[in-house]
């Protein structure tokens, strides 16, 4: 989750969202360049009589800032396509878990072992137990093991809801009657929180989701007791 005063993205928890911060950085780093070069050449040209000479005629120059942001623009590319790859991917996850969104709540089904299916409804601030987050915590979290990928399907019920878990590099829309798919890893164990992110009536700011990723064994005592 977000601490207060936060700047900037989350930590990564997943291989996935290592990615998307290393290509956010690569990008934020061209971009700081490239300003700090257009900022000098704006203060050379107003502070010396540069531009009085013909310089912009040269037939050299017309090739450098044709050819350098080609360049440039290659460099961005090919990591964001990548990791629009690496996102698509889903490698031999070891369970599947749909996610429905509701207004207003999420409901989780676990179906490749055994019938297992619940609702997840935030914790209001009065039933809230001592150092949980407020508008954050919910009663029932989706537990995951921590050892496998984990492949989600994510729909609605009603109207467009959004599952997204930051840290986790996970933004996926829930769109009623269709299915999308997404891959979920968490190498180590953990609670990860996220919220709804498609504006879906009055109560989207009160359905937050919480995945808490445990080991195997866990997570079959777990689902052994619950279902
Ligand atoms: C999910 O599905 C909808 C409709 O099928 C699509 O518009 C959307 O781009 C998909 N992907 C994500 C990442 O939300
Ligand atoms: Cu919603």
């Amino acid at each position: 989750m977000a601490n207060p005063m936060h700047l900037g993205l989350q930590d990564a928890m997943s291989p996935l969202m290592e990615e998307l911060l290393y290509f956010h950085d690569h990008t934020l780093m061209i971009i700081f360049l490239i300003s700090m070069f257009v900022l000098y050449t704006i203060s050379v040209l107003l502070l010396t009589s540069l531009y009085h000479t013909n310089a912009t005629d040269v037939q050299e120059m017309e090739m450098i800032w044709t050819i350098l942001p080609a360049l440039i623009l290659i460099t961005i590319a090919l990591p964001s396509l990548r990791t629009l790859y690496l996102m698509d991917e889903t490698t031999n996850p070891c369970l599947t878990i749909k996610v429905i969104g509701h207004q207003w709540y999420w409901t989780y089904e676990y179906t490749d072992f055994s019938q297992l299916e619940f609702d997840s409804y935030m914790l209001p601030t009065q039933d809230l137990p001592q150092g949980h987050f407020r508008l954050l915590e919910v009663d029932h979290r989706m537990i995951v093991p921590t050892s496998s990928s984990t492949r989600t399907l994510i729909t609605a019920e009603d109207v467009l809801h959004s599952w997204a878990v930051p840290s986790l590099g996970i933004k996926m829309d829930a769109v009623p009657g269709r299915l999308n798919q997404t891959s979920l890893t968490s190498p180590n164990p953990g609670v990860f929180y996220g919220q709804c992110s498609e504006i879906c009536g009055a109560n989207h700011s009160f359905m937050p989701i919480v995945v808490e990723a445990v080991p195997m064994q866990h997570f079959q005592n777990w689902l052994k007791t619950n279902s």
